[in-house]
């Protein structure tokens, strides 16, 4: 199956649909979804950015990983000294921005007789400039860390920096030269995005540190729409599902640019595998293409929940309808992994659940738990398009499932769902089970305020788990512990240091990293963009 997939997914990518691609899923509508994503592809949005300052890294064990900026001059400084005598200098952008580099330099009278060897670093945080990255022990690529070493061959030279970049922090550093002098005339980062409009103004008399969560929220999410809603611009700067759903949330009551949430729905469509089982990620460049074989099970469910939530936002039927038969397959395939209305997590192929950054995390109730959440939102769909007679048998076997999940993990003794054979207790497992309608609100609350209290419960360590914390709270009626955990957890982040916020934060563990080396995480992620959902969704708890 895995080869058919990759023939066939170039050859959607390629856009050449024959014979072979007739016989794939949807194969007759893909060339359509894929012209359709193109038209909603939408302009970037350039903005000219110069440096606002020289700083100095300090090393402070209270600061976020260790290290903190400090001013060390006004940025004119840089322009009338010597970066030679430097040797070495960081500036400071003055925010988060993701974007173009470049910077002129020049001799400050004696020709240059050799050429000029610099290295650049950008970092998102303070301590990116100050870890060294090799020998690289991170489990990704070392390729993703922002440095670049450039020969300048003669002065004056315009230095540009090929690949986009996402950071704040530029470090220069003069790594060889001969004799004579010069110096930085200018530099210019060329920022872009393509979120545009205002969000709304909160309620006067909001709590300024929900003020200020919200406005790194919004920069957060508008440095991660790009030309698609990307999962972060220093990395992986691609379409994941789960980070799709999240942005389109927070998108939805903010800036509204509903044509990108669009895109993406069809993107992803257009480029399933041969089966129309959906790839968890796709790229952009050189043509859409995606991850071959990288499926994930909860992801691809969440999709319909995306749609669902695009089209009661937008009203906009036609693709609910062209997409509709996507979301159903998802369902559709997610079923033969059911054994008695329970997800089997043995069966083959087994996916991944990718849940949170957490590698204890026993993930059996909360699949059962999301996938019952996506059967009965994407019934809720199907009920919109009135397509309700096509997944008739939905409704009974969201009750099988729901009765069969409280009777493999409900420890009706604690009152808490339970995972694995070790009966994990997780936060994730009572959420999914109570945004699965498994749980009773008041079920709910007794189960989260018994995780909360328990030192030793399995805990979110990324802010996409915490997202369905907070959801799940306000099912149950805890809107003051959402509010709480909101302010406690992304304005931890804050208090921290944040400009955007991170892919992984954990408040016990700063330098926590799902790729062994925390230079390679990624400090402007999608998915943690979303208390701005929350904000303007929930104004009564959290816009006062
Ligand atoms: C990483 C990114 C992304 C996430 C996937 C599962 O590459 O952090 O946000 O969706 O993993």
């Amino acid at each position: 199956m895995k080869i058919k997939t990759l023939v066939a997914s170039l050859i959607i990518a390629c856009g050449a649909f024959t014979a072979t691609a007739q016989e794939i899923a949807f194969g007759a509508q893909r060339e359509g979804w894929m012209r359709k994503a193109e038209e909603c592809k939408p302009q970037l949005k350039e903005t000219i950015v110069k440096p606002k300052a020289i700083v100095r890294s300090v090393a402070d064990e209270a600061a976020f990983q260790g290290w903190r900026m400090e001013q060390a001059e006004p940025i004119e400084a840089l322009y009338s000294s010597s970066l030679k005598e430097r040797n070495t200098v960081i500036l400071d952008l003055g925010d988060h921005y993701t974007g173009y580099f470049t910077m002129k330099l020049n001799h400050t009278g004696m020709p240059a007789d050799a050429p000029i060897r610099l290295r650049l670093t950008f970092g998102e945080v303070p301590a990116e400039l100050n870890t060294p990255f090799d020998p690289y022990p991170g489990g990704l690529s070392r390729a993703w860390l922002q440095d670049e070493v450039v020969q300048v061959m003669r002065l004056p030279e315009e230095v540009k920096v090929q690949r986009r970049l996402a950071c704040r922090y530029v470090k220069i550093e003069v790594l060889a030269t001969s004799y004579f002098d010069f110096r930085i005339e200018d530099v210019t980062f060329r920022a872009i995005t393509s979120a545009h409009g205002e969000a709304p103004a909160l309620a006067e008399g909001t709590d300024p540190m929900i003020q200020k969560i919200n406005e790194i929220g919004l920069k957060t999410l508008a440095e991660c729409m790009q030309t698609v809603y990307e999962d972060g611009p220093k990395r992986d700067q691609r379409l994941w599902i789960g980070d799709l759903y999240l942005e389109a949330l927070a998108n939805a009551v903010s800036y509204k640019n509903h044509e990108l949430t669009k895109r993406c729905l069809y993107l992803l469509a257009g480029m399933a595998d041969e089966e129309g089982f959906l790839h968890a990620t796709v790229y952009e460049l050189p043509t859409p293409m995606p991850q071959i074989n990288q499926h994930t099970m909860d992801y691809s469910l969440l999709y319909g929940v995306a749609l669902l939530e695009y089209f009661k936002e937008t009203g906009d039927r036609t693709t609910a309808e062209e997409l509709w038969p996507v979301v159903k397959y998802q369902i559709d395939y997610a079923r033969t992994y059911l054994k008695d209305n329970i997800y089997d997590v043995e069966k083959q192929p087994q996916y991944w659940l990718v849940f949170d950054w957490k590698d204890d995390l026993n993930r059996h109730t909360p699949i059962q738990g999301l996938m019952t959440f996506a059967i009965d939102k994407s019934y809720e769909l199907a009920t919109l398009l009135g397509r309700e007679k096509e997944v008739a048998d939905w409704p009974k076997l969201l009750k099988d499932m729901r009765k069969a999940s409280r009777e493999a993990f409900y420890d009706k003794k604690r009152g808490v769902m339970v995972s694995g054979p070790d009966s994990q207790v997780s936060y994730l497992s009572q959420v999914w089970m109570i945004l699965s309608g498994t749980l009773s609100a008041k079920e709910g609350a007794r189960a989260l305020e018994y995780v909360l209290s328990d030192n030793s419960t399995c805990y979110p360590g990324s802010p996409y788990a915490y997202h369905y914390v907070i959801e799940a709270m306000m099912q149950c009626g805890m809107q003051e512990r959402a509010r709480e955990l909101l302010l406690d957890y992304w304005g931890g982040m804050i208090k921290k240091g944040a400009d955007t916020f991170w892919e992984v934060y954990d408040p016990n563990d700063d330098k926590k990293s799902p790729y062994q080396f925390f230079p390679i995480n990624s400090y402007c992620h999608a998915w943690s963009c979303t208390p701005v959902y929350f904000i303007y969704k929930y104004p009564e708890t959290f816009q006062r």
